[in-house]
């Protein structure tokens, strides 16, 4: 059975982001636990300032409280969706992308995880990210948002074609937990 020393509260609505955080936490003895608290987004041009209007908008707080904004950035669009990732996949999804990137051959993109964690008036930002390219087509059910068209660098599969073990060896936010699990492991008031 697994043992943890501590837990932190994950205040997000993507279920698939606290199955991630638990599987890379546990491996330092840190439990996670959905909270209720609201993650107030605002629109920006960088994960780090949403993450951290959202860390200060939580208020007063004695748990470790995280938050985590992500986005996917494709180089032939500038960097597009970025910061705006979430609303781009609600509006045009997978197929929208592939529709952007129709008879382009540079395909190259990252995938960026910031991760906020806030405790009394502490607050430290943790980052990931991987490197990879757009598919020509969608390919595996995993997953979830862009992951049936980004194929990790030196890869051939799409994250949506790994197990969430897999993915985690990769992904940006696996990155992201790692350090704020060793940064955790680290500090023993957390
Ligand atoms: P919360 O804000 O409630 O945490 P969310 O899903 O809205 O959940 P973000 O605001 O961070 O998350 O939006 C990031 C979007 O970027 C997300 O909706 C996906 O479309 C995409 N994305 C981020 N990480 C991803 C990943 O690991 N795999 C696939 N798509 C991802």
């Amino acid at each position: 059975m697994q043992h943890f020393d501590k837990k932190i509260f994950f205040a997000t609505n993507n279920n698939n982001k606290i199955l991630e955080a638990k599987h890379i936490l546990s491996n330092f003895g840190i439990a996670v636990e959905k909270t209720e608290v609201k993650k107030v987004e605002i629109q920006s041009d960088t994960l780090e300032e949403i993450v951290l209007y959202a860390l200060k908008k939580i208020g007063k707080t004695t748990c470790p409280v995280v938050i985590e904004d992500s986005g996917l950035f494709i180089e032939k669009l500038n960097g597009f969706p970025g910061p705006y990732s979430s609303y781009v996949y609600k509006k045009i999804g997978c197929d929208g992308i592939l529709k952007l990137l129709e008879n382009v051959e540079e395909r190259k993109a990252k995938f960026v995880s910031i991760v906020g964690l806030k405790k009394g008036r502490l607050i430290r930002i943790f980052k990931g990210e991987c490197d990879g390219k757009i598919s020509y087509k969608r390919a595996g059910e995993h997953g979830f948002g862009f992951d049936p068209i980004f194929i990790p660098e030196n890869g051939e599969r799409t994250f949506a074609e790994m197990s969430l073990e897999e993915k985690n060896l990769w992904s940006h936010r696996s990155k992201a937990f790692k350090a704020l699990g060793s940064w955790i492991q680290s500090h023993k008031h957390i």
